[in-house]
């Protein structure tokens, strides 16, 4: 039996090191579940690793009381040479791009790329459908790389690759990014089209976001800075508490994570996962990310965006 906490299934993740707990506390009902997934083995086995099991479990259970688990990162998604072919292709995209701005504007380079591409120059931003081979790209390469994480979080064999919210980012050193692109500031993922005005729900989407840079990133080059507090997991922020000194104001800098990553690892982040592009001053080089978002179910609220079924096909 799993116990649910304010209407969210609890879930774990667990590799060779740690437990990760993503959107919610452990519980409990979540140790009981990593019991039962444990013990797939023979009967005589069963007690003696679901007894070290627990105590694994139980030595973690403090921090994730403390911490609960929002986001994980999952190292090497995609192998180097993937990511330097990746590089060269959007390289190219960017060139294109901003030579067509200098001489058509910002708003009329759109008109020189196919109609189901879009380009969002205040976050320089292309849709994912830019890069030629996208879908092989997701159904083949991150997705399997990604497949024990999604599975375990949606608790199904199956999720929902939304193509119309997944994007190629490219963000800037400060005071080095082309006119009119800005840092992404403090959101939640699982806010994607809600209308903060009519505030007809206040749950984030439940969703994850698997976030893959293609450069190094976090210390000389913009990465990703994020917050963790448990009531995130099930409320939406307003778009005050979203305000720069409304964040300052209730999570000083220390109790941020701003973490450091390779060309090629994925940040997988839950929709409630309060975060923001990082920057410093020290910065010097730009950061080109992929941005891939899967759910376990179309939500009713994206009825307009397309979807693709990825994994096994039945349920
Ligand atoms: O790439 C970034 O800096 C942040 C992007 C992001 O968080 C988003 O688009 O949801
Ligand atoms: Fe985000």
């Amino acid at each position: 039996m799993v116990r649910r906490i304010k209407g969210t299934a609890p879930i774990a993740f667990r590799d060779d090191r740690v437990v990760f707990v993503i959107g919610d506390h452990l519980d409990h009902g979540c140790q009981e579940r990593l019991c039962s997934r444990r013990t797939k083995t023979p009967a005589d086995n069963r007690s003696a690793l679901q007894r070290n099991w627990v105590q694994s479990v139980r030595q973690h259970t403090e921090m994730f009381t403390n911490t609960p688990n929002q986001i994980r990162i999952q190292p090497a998604v995609l192998p180097t040479q993937r990511v330097a072919s990746l590089k060269a292709q959007i390289d190219k995209l960017y060139e294109h791009i901003y030579s067509q701005r200098e001489e058509e504007g910002i708003f009329e380079v759109t008109q020189t790329l196919p109609a189901q591409w879009k380009w969002t120059p205040t976050s320089s931003s292309l849709s994912i459908q830019a890069i030629p081979n996208h879908r092989a790209l997701v159904e083949d390469v991150v997705y399997p790389g990604l497949r024990a994480i999604l599975e375990d979080y949606f608790n199904q064999l199956h999720v929902w690759w939304n193509l119309d919210a997944s994007w190629i980012r490219r963000q800037y050193p400060m005071n080095q990014a082309p006119k009119q692109s800005h840092p992404h500031s403090w959101h939640q993922d699982g806010a994607l089209a809600f209308d903060f005005s009519a505030r007809k729900f206040d749950a984030p989407l439940r969703m994850l976001t698997c976030w893959v840079t293609l450069d190094e990133c976090g210390k000389s080059a913009p990465g990703i800075e994020y917050i963790l507090d448990p009531s995130h997991a099930s409320r939406l922020l307003t778009l005050k508490e979203l305000q720069v000194d409304a964040i300052n104001h209730d999570f000083p800098p220390r109790s941020r994570n701003r973490p450091e990553l390779s060309s090629g690892d994925c940040l997988l982040m839950t929709g409630g996962l309060l975060h923001r592009t990082h920057q410093s001053p020290n910065m010097n080089r730009h950061r080109t990310s992929l941005e891939i978002r899967f759910f376990g179910s179309p939500p009713s609220l994206l009825k307009e965006h397309q979807f693709i079924r990825v994994g096994h096909h039945t349920v």
